[in-house]
């Protein structure tokens, strides 16, 4: 593996819901001026980011992207440009072309630049023949197009890092649940819409079943696990490193409204399934995170618990 040749950060999709955070985490760890956010929409006039530069990129345009990376010596790239699962079966095409078409730009910057990459996967990998409780490698057939997405990222990160010596890493993140900005359009959305409706109407209408039980991870967990990652020592890491299971934890829609219930007098939760209750059937309930452990030693801080008043506290501090 070539050494990177800048030691600055670009981050693109970083208007999202992980990117809104995951700048944040990254200016406090390497200072403001060392990350490029950026994104395919202007920048708002205020972001929760602390304030550093910001450029609007389109992850498709490869040769502006190479560009950027030569000219502000960027040597590693945090990929965050995605459709999500809802949006991306409404727009398969566009998700295909952004999802698979902006991996592959990302990596033939990072071949040409020598940067590494962290690019994330998703639990939507698995599909309803994969074992409930996900083990790390298993066949991947996938009933989204989102899903199928994520499986040809991980192929081409690992096709980048075996033939180029690319050093490409990524999580198979669960559903993320987090206040600081607005979740983009994914089937786990209704896990961190919940916590709004509660504060503001005390009631949410559910667009999945009650038993529907996805594994999934508070942000600050998420955003540890990624910088631990791109902390680990690439000889630790083997065959999973383009796409890694990490522990979560795992718990129904009914149980996440009767936790919230718990701490939100008078709360209520009605179900009402929508066509997302099909992408939820499709992925597992729990993932299967030894092979992370092992080679990363993750583990994450936060259980149902734990989350429902971190959640809680954060939305109504804000
Ligand atoms: P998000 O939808 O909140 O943000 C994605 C960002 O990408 C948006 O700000 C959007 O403007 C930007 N974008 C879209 N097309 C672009 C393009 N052509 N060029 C540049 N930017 C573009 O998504 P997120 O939740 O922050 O997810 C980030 C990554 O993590 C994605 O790869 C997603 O699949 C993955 N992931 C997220 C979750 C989750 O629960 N949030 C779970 C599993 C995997
Ligand atoms: C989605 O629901 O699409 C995402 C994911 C699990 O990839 N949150």
């Amino acid at each position: 593996m070539s050494e990177p040749s800048g030691d600055r950060i670009l981050v693109t999709g970083a208007l999202g819901q992980i990117g809104t955070e995951l700048v944040e985490a990254l200016r406090q760890k390497h200072g403001s001026s060392s990350v490029i956010a950026s994104d395919i929409r202007p920048e708002p006039e205020q972001t929760s980011n602390e304030q550093g530069p910001y450029v609007v990129l389109d992850v498709l345009d490869t040769e502006s992207m190479i560009e950027l990376c030569r000219q502000e010596a960027v040597g590693t790239v945090y990929h965050l440009a995605a459709l999500l699962s809802a949006t991306g079966e409404q727009n398969p095409d566009l998700c295909r072309k952004v999802n698979v078409g902006g991996t592959k730009s990302v990596l033939e910057a990072a071949r040409q630049c020598s940067l590494r990459v962290f690019s994330p996967s998703s639990i939507a990998v698995f599909g309803p023949d994969a074992p409930k409780h996900a083990p790390q490698t298993t066949d991947f057939n996938p009933t989204t197009v989102y899903g199928e997405t994520k499986v040809i990222g991980e192929s081409l990160a690992q096709e980048y890092f075996q033939k180029y010596g690319v050093d490409t890493r990524g999580i198979r993140y669960p559903g993320l649940i987090s206040y600081k900005a607005p979740a983009g359009g994914g089937t786990t959305d209704y896990a961190v819409e919940i916590f709004d409706a509660a504060i503001r109407e005390g009631h949410y209408n559910c667009f999945v079943r009650p038993d529907t039980r996805l594994p999934m991870l508070y942000m600050d967990d998420a955003i540890r696990a990624t910088l631990m990652l791109m902390d680990a020592p690439s000889g630790n890491l083997g065959p999973s490193r383009a796409g890694y299971n990490i522990d979560c934890y795992s718990f129904t829609a009914q149980e996440l409204a009767d936790e919230i219930a718990r701490e939100v007098d008078g709360f209520q939760c009605d179900f009402s399934p929508d066509v997302r209750q099909k992408y939820a059937d499709s992925w597992p309930d729990s993932l299967d995170g030894s092979v992370a452990k092992q080679e990363w030693d993750w583990s994450p801080e936060f259980d149902l618990q734990k989350m429902v008043r971190a959640m809680l506290d954060g939305m109504t501090k804000k």
